[in-house]
């Protein structure tokens, strides 16, 4: 049997926590072969929703969990672990600026990232889930630099499977059957969903998605609002934000990169930007990556049109702008 790995998720007392976990305790995310230790961190207020979670945890039965480590502690959390998945934030509340919400989450991906940089496995793999999410991956990597930058990634894959799901739908197609949408930038309502490079499969044909829906109209105004608004429409209808979807978005997410893609397909993951389709270097941006023996690469030479451009540029901006105040917040 092979040995455990380690795996943190943190806000572990919270609601994506609570789909992602028994996801990750069944395979879904290292294979039905690979055993886990799951570290589960939160913060002192939530240490009894967090114990009722590993009573949980011990009733799913499942014999892939070797054990679990249930704690408030960075540096117990993030010790020898394989693979982050940085979940926990603090929520936003009512009458709270987005500046507010941006200063409270980077001082945590700042101190979580020191904790990743002394503690964890130097090829650890890093999602982050908690927003603003890039500008918190970007934080967490800058206070990490025993740790190579192309380790951390913030999480844009609900965006991704919430574009493809609403491609299939609009074609009456099943979801597999819709290949390389792709997610720019940032995490936010500035995003850009892209499908001028996807493709429909049918029959054994590749048609591209602009082609099948030939309603260019819509592709570039209504799909881009449904998509980028999609979350504040889940929040309205429920109460509250996206959970079993952010969950398994997190755990295709860290799957593909565990696992690869296959071939000629790609998938959405905000990286370290290195100046490819011009985004400004060094920014945590979404980009179509594929994957292979654990490495993502950017997939270089798609279509980028005048309108995509304009779109990219955007939420570039946004980001350069998220940078600026995270860097003033953890220089003050
Ligand atoms: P919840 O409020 O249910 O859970 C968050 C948990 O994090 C709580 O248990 C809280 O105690 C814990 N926490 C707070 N500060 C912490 C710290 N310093 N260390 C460890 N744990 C801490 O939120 P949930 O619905 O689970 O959402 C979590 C985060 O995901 C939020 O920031 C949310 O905005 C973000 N999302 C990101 C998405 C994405 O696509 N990237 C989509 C879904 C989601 O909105």
């Amino acid at each position: 049997e092979n040995e455990p790995i380690r795996v943190v998720v943190t806000g572990a007392a919270g609601q994506i926590a609570y789909s992602l976990i028994s996801m990750i305790s069944n395979g879904d995310v290292f294979g039905t072969k690979q055993p886990v230790i799951l570290h589960l961190l939160d913060i002192p207020p939530a240490m009894g929703v967090l114990e009722g979670v590993c009573m949980e945890i011990d009733d799913l039965a499942l014999p892939l969990v070797k054990g679990y480590v249930k704690t408030t502690d960075p540096a117990e959390a993030f010790k020898d672990v394989d693979a982050a998945f940085l979940v926990g934030a603090m929520p936003r509340r009512e009458g709270m600026e987005r500046k507010d919400l941006l200063s409270a989450n980077v001082k945590i991906f700042k101190v979580q990232g020191e904790a990743l940089d002394k503690h964890a496995k130097k090829d650890v793999k890093v999602l982050v889930v908690g927003n603003p999410a890039n500008t918190n991956a970007l934080i967490c990597s800058f206070y990490a630099p025993s740790i190579p930058k192309e380790n951390f990634t913030a999480m844009t894959r609900l965006d991704q499977n919430r574009a493809q799901s609403a491609i299939a739908k609009r074609l009456e197609v099943c979801v597999s059957n819709v290949k390389n949408v792709t997610i720019w930038g940032n995490h936010s309502s500035t995003q850009f969903p892209d499908v001028f490079n996807a493709s429909v499969q049918s029959s054994g044909k590749s048609t591209s998605v602009y082609d099948c829906i030939n309603n260019s109209q819509w592709l570039e105004g209504e799909f881009i609002k449904t998509i980028q608004t999609r979350g504040a429409a889940v929040i309205q209808a429920r109460k509250m934000s996206s959970a079993m979807s952010a969950a398994k978005a997190a755990v295709d997410h860290m799957r593909d990169w565990w696992s690869g893609t296959s071939d000629g397909t790609w998938v959405s993951m905000g990286v370290i930007s290195d100046g490819s389709y011009g985004v400004p270097k060094g920014l945590i941006y979404s980009m179509p990556v594929s994957i292979s023996n654990k490495q993502w690469k950017i997939v270089e030479g798609l279509k980028i049109t005048d309108f995509a451009k304009t779109k990219l540029d955007l939420t570039a901006k946004e980001l350069l702008e998220e940078k600026e105040e995270a860097m003033a917040v953890c220089n003050a």
